[in-house]
């Protein structure tokens, strides 16, 4: 197992950025969530070019280094081009086994899924870790489709072993909740980089997070 994978065990807070809701912008809420013990960070960036893209990534994969996971959503060029981990990849982007043949064997690859039969082939494609989406109803991403509810969790935990991380409608108020159904790491967009103060909420949600790991 590479030092990457081992980022893996110890996340419970997994930020996913969002320049359109920040408050502060890309740079400042992904120092502000790793100062605060965040281990995986996602870059997801819809609204600025490839060049812009890959400048930011450049610098979010340097302050990063060491501290914690730097993925880029959906983009293999400006992952590779910009030193990053890994990849975090949906049901529509690059098929899986291109993204593996083209980042080679070390380095992270996640993969959004719905229900169960998608965790599951993530696991026969080899996977690093899932993302199980929408878990609730979430105004950030406009195709997210219906929430699965907390029920799915516990359906997908039965039956894979990788991690998961739970995203769409992710609070303080229901965190626990989905990790008691057997979430490893939560990524909450708009709680976290609307938030006021982005390393306190991080630090908020790892609390809970952590807690509710060890009194299931
Ligand atoms: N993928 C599935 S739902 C979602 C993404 C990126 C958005 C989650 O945003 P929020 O603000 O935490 O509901
Ligand atoms: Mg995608």
């Amino acid at each position: 197992m590479t030092d990457r994978r081992r980022f893996l065990d110890s996340m419970d807070c997994y930020l996913i950025t969002d320049s359109g809701l920040s408050r502060r912008g890309t740079v400042h809420d992904v120092e502000r969530a790793v100062s605060a013990g965040c281990a995986v960070v996602q870059y997801r960036e819809k609204n600025k070019s490839t060049r812009e893209m890959v400048a930011e990534a450049r610098a979010l994969s340097a302050l990063c280094a060491g501290r914690a996971l730097f993925l880029v959503n959906d983009r293999l060029d400006v992952a590779l081009a910009s030193g990053a981990d890994g990849v975090h990849i949906g049901q529509d982007d690059m098929p899986f086994s291109d993204a593996r043949r083209l980042l080679g064997p070390d380095r992270i690859i996640g993969l959004t899924v719905h229900d169960l039969a998608e965790a599951e082939e993530a696991v026969r494609l080899g996977a690093d870790y899932v993302g199980l989406s929408p878990i609730f109803a979430t105004s950030t991403k406009k195709d997210a489709g219906r929430a699965c509810g907390v029920e799915r969790i516990a359906e997908v935990r039965r039956r894979i072993s990788l991690p998961i991380v739970v995203v769409g409608g992710i609070t303080r108020e229901n965190a626990a909740e989905t990790v008691r159904m057997g979430a490893d790491a939560v990524a909450a967009i708009s709680a976290v980089v609307c938030a006021d103060d982005v390393a306190a909420e991080v630090r908020a949600f790892r609390e809970i997070v952590i807690e509710a790991k060890l009194r299931p």
